[in-house]
């Protein structure tokens, strides 16, 4: 099967385990895109580090591509155009958090506009639109977007926003991104925004199914070693990458020097982490499905998941983050996360190293209370990243805390 968008024909050809297969050349791009040595004075084959705040200029206002830090920074552009190659994008900006990307877009916006936004995301964005956009008198509407006439029917004339993460955190709902973006460009003037974090370009690429801007926290699987906080956007449109970047800078939402090489260093091996993530989260999944104390499991590689055709047509697999229902509730849950010897309790995901969390009182503890109750946000809702380590010695682990229940 292939398909035509905006003249780039996008070849989807399935794999063996039924999703997507992924195309030649991923790999090769994260190392070579932007790195040419011959762009550096000393040829250098890693591209250097570049901490200078200030650049000298020929004459006022007379300068060879940088001025000064904030505005543009060699290391950053390097990362920021193997960013862009990744999803398969024109322009790549980077930000000093997944948030500070968030907060970018938002800035596009103006009093009066409004965002229809998935009701299950990260807690921090579900706070940033509540707590601040709304007080910029910007108007949100949560949807459950895996309900296509909901997301066109909270459209509105002042509508300027569609934010969706697929998939979602923590409830791992798989939101068709080609049909959203079908029916939000039906009016113009709206984009959509796909917050691809819990996947990494590797395994979804959101701009080739329509989407105006893809964003992430590299803070999780594109940098994945658990070491930096940063985010980016990529997008197609000139004139919107002309708006993100002005208010990159105007903003000052910008990243480390520093940070933008070790997530460059990192991108090298994404493809393979991701690979091991993949397999890894699968076989924890299914050893937690048939478990007696787990009363459900989700994750979008298994065929119990409600979108899990859905996620085979539109992604290249699933990464290692997953959510289950534990039998019991605060108490159980507790002891089970104390109990945790590979995997460590503590809030984020997409690192090398296994991580569990309880999302009611943690990573979604921000979310009101209500809306927990009707996600299904429970105190038995258990959120795990499954990272690289043996993936038996990660079930061993998982059997050992779930046997103390
Ligand atoms: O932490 P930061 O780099 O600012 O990224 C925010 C963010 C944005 N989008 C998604 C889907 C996220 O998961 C996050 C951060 N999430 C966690 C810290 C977490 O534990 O879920």
């Amino acid at each position: 099967m292939s398909i035509d968008k905006k003249n780039i024909v996008i070849e989807r050809n399935v794999a063996e385990d039924g999703f997507l297969a992924q195309p030649k050349g991923f790999t090769t791009k994260a190392i070579h895109v932007g790195q040419d040595p011959d762009q550096w004075k000393s040829m250098a084959v890693v591209p250097p580090i570049s901490m200078s705040t200030t650049f000298k200029q020929f004459g006022p206002a007379q300068h060879a591509g940088f001025e000064y830090g904030r505005s543009g920074n060699p290391t950053r552009n390097v990362l920021e155009t193997c960013i862009a190659a990744l999803d398969n994008g024109k322009y790549g900006l980077t930000f000093s958090s997944g948030l500070g990307v968030t907060t970018a877009i938002i800035t596009m916006l103006k009093a009066g506009d409004n965002i229809v936004a998935g009701d299950d995301l990260y807690g921090g964005t579900n706070r940033l639109l509540r707590n601040v956009a709304m007080n910029m008198n910007i108007s949100i509407d949560f949807v459950d977007a895996t309900d296509l006439a909901k997301v066109e029917n909270a459209l509105k004339p002042n509508t300027k926003l569609v934010w969706i993460e697929t998939p979602t955190n923590p409830l791992l709902k798989v939101i068709d991104i080609e049909a959203v973006c079908a029916i939000v460009h039906k009016v113009p003037g709206i984009t959509v925004v796909v917050d691809n974090t819990f996947l990494s370009s590797y395994l979804q690429r959101p701009l080739d199914l329509g989407a105006d801007i893809v964003m992430y926290s590299l803070t999780k699987y594109m940098n994945g070693h658990s070491d930096v906080i940063m985010g980016a956007a990529v997008m197609n449109d000139e004139a919107l990458y002309e708006k993100l970047k002005f208010l990159q800078n105007a903003t000052g939402i910008v990243p480390s020097p520093f940070d933008c090489y070790l997530v460059n260093r990192s991108l090298k091996t994404l493809a393979l982490r991701m690979e091991r993530h993949k397999s890894n989260s699968l076989a924890v999944a299914k050893f937690l499905e048939k478990h007696p104390k787990i009363e459900r499991v989700l994750h979008p590689g298994l065929p119990s998941h409600p979108q899990h055709e859905l996620a085979k047509r539109q992604t290249f697999g699933h990464s290692g983050i997953m959510s289950f229902y534990i039998k019991g509730g605060l108490k159980e849950s507790t002891l089970f996360l104390k109990s945790l010897e590979v995997f460590t309790l503590a809030e984020s995901l997409g690192g090398y190293e296994s991580l569990a969390e309880l999302p009611s009182v943690m990573t979604h503890a921000s979310v009101p209370e209500e809306q927990r109750a009707v996600l299904g946000i429970t105190d038995g809702l258990i959120r795990i990243s499954v990272g690289l380590e043996d993936v038996d010695d990660l079930i061993m682990d998982l059997k050992q805390s779930l046997d103390k229940l």
